[in-house]
Order: structure tokens, then sequence, then C-alpha cells
């Protein structure tokens, strides 16, 4: 098996202060707990910005301070979000991407989102493709259902795509695919031979699924943007304690960790 890609997901767009003070909101707190992650094993972070009040927030200044202060202490893979958060428009999420960070997240359809929908209809899933190209920035293709992967290969066939394809498989989103062993496998059976794959787990899902992720040769996505909890009733405090469970948990399943250098050859990033 390749080496575990760990991914930290830091902030998310949907948690907030009154949920878990452990949740950083400036560029300067999402730096300090990213070189936390990085030195606990995480090779990528997976970023969201909020603004001055704490809301998300997709705007491409923060995320240029977010990501110096980033490079100035680690080595990390930078992952933007093109997410953001529900209700923002095509131009709002796609900024960070302007950026050219190795990576962006790139969900490939549209899915219900509790009592919201996070909507991608494939002519803005298109342009995010190509703005990706563009600024030759690696996407992670968001599957919260298996209709993505099918639009994902249908972009590929358009030449927007291209292999090897990087996959999230997003499970436990109330309203998407249930966080299962069953479903994973599933999903699993759709995608090119030649993909990586990663896996995130909402809620009390994040530890089971990454298990499964790490048994099964994928890579994994951990953090308070898909879990802000150690165990059940606990607060994590912090991400770092999550990359390190899984940093712990890989090597008792003898798993070794990938590093920055290694995580970039694995996913074929371009260089910089
Ligand atoms: N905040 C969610 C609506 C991504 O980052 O690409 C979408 C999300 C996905 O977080
Ligand atoms: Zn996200």
């Amino acid at each position: 098996m390749e080496k575990l890609i760990i991914t930290a997901a830091l902030v998310g767009a949907e948690v907030t202060r009154d949920q878990t003070p452990f949740i950083p909101l400036t560029p300067r707190e999402i730096a300090d707990e990213a070189k936390k992650a990085y030195d606990a094993g995480a090779s990528i972070v997976h970023l969201h910005m909020r603004d001055q009040f704490g809301n998300p927030s997709q705007d491409k200044t923060l995320f240029a301070e977010g990501i110096s202060y980033i490079q100035s202490e680690t080595d990390l893979i930078i992952q933007v979000s093109t997410g953001g958060a529900v209700g923002m428009t095509a131009e709002e999420r796609v900024q960070p991407v302007t950026l050219g960070p190795e990576m962006a997240s790139l969900s490939t359809g549209s899915v219900n989102f509790g009592e919201d929908v996070f909507f991608n209809p494939l002519p803005m899933v298109r342009e995010f493709a190509q703005v990706c190209r563009t600024y030759r920035v690696k996407p992670e293709l968001e599957v919260f259902e298996s209709g993505m992967v099918q639009n994902a290969l249908t972009l590929v066939q358009q030449g927007l795509l291209l292999d090897p394809l990087h996959f999230n498989f997003v499970l436990g989103v109330p309203g998407g695919m249930p966080a299962t062993a069953k479903n994973l496998l599933f999903l699993l059976d759709l995608i090119p031979l030649t993909s990586t794959w990663t896996v995130s787990g909402i809620g009390k899902h994040q530890l089971s699924m990454n298990t499964l992720g790490i048994l099964l040769g994928g890579h994994v996505r951990t953090g308070f943007e898909d879990n802000i909890y150690y165990r059940k009733g606990v607060l994590s405090k912090g991400n770092a304690p999550l990359v390190d469970r899984l940093v712990k948990l890989a090597e008792n399943l003898d798993r070794p960790i990938a590093s920055t250098a290694e995580a970039r050859e694995i996913l074929r990033l371009l260089p910089r």
C-alpha cells in the first residue's frame, strides 16, 4: 500500500465558537492550527476562511494572508475550498483558486445539505474545473453521493479533468450518502483504477470512515470541518489531536505516514 496521506480540514464553513471554543477563525489562528496539524503528521490542509465576525468568507485576501503564514512555517500542501458555504455565488467561491495553490476542492454535483442545498450545477463545476486548469491547481473531487462520480467522469470525457483523478468521499452529510462501509466500497468500484482517493466521515463517523480508508489503502481526512469531538461528548482540543490519533492508528495498522514530499508524488502535484 502507498504511504498514508492525512488531510486536516481545519475550519470548514459551518462550525461556530458556540459549538467549540477550539475552532480557529482568523488567518493567524488558522495558520497556528495548520502548524500543529503538520507537526502531528498532516501533509495537506483543506482551507476555509472566516471574516472578522467569524462568518465563512471566500475573500482572496484572507486566503492569501493565511496561506502566507502557513507557507512561512510549514511545507504543507495547500488545498483551498471552492465549496465555501451554501448560498455563496460561483464568483465568490472560486476566488482562492486564482492564488494558484497546489490543490482545490471541487464538488462535482449538487446535494441536499441538512436543511439546505449545496448547489453545484454542471456548468458551474465545468467553470471551476477550467479555472483549476488555468492556474495548474489539482482538484480534489468532493463526492457526497454517487452521481457526483458520474459527473466527474463526464468532465474527463470533455477534457476538463485530467487523469489521474483524486477523489474525496465525504460520507455522512445529512442528505448525502450515509457513512457505511458498503457505500464506500460501492463508490470505490465506480472510480478509474488510476485514481487516488481519500475518505471523510461526518461527526461520529469520522474515525470509523478514516479507519476503513487506512485499511483499504486509501487516504484520510480529519479535522473540525467534519467533526469537533475526540470521543463521544468530549471536544477535541484542536485539530492536531485528531491528526495524532490517526497517526497512531496507522502505525498500529502498519501503514506508514506520507511526508509532504511523498504526498506530492502520490498525488502527482505539479511543481510550484
Ligand atoms: N461548506 C460546504 C457547503 C468544500 O470545501 O469544497 C461545502 C464544502 C465543500 O465545505
Ligand atoms: Zn470544505
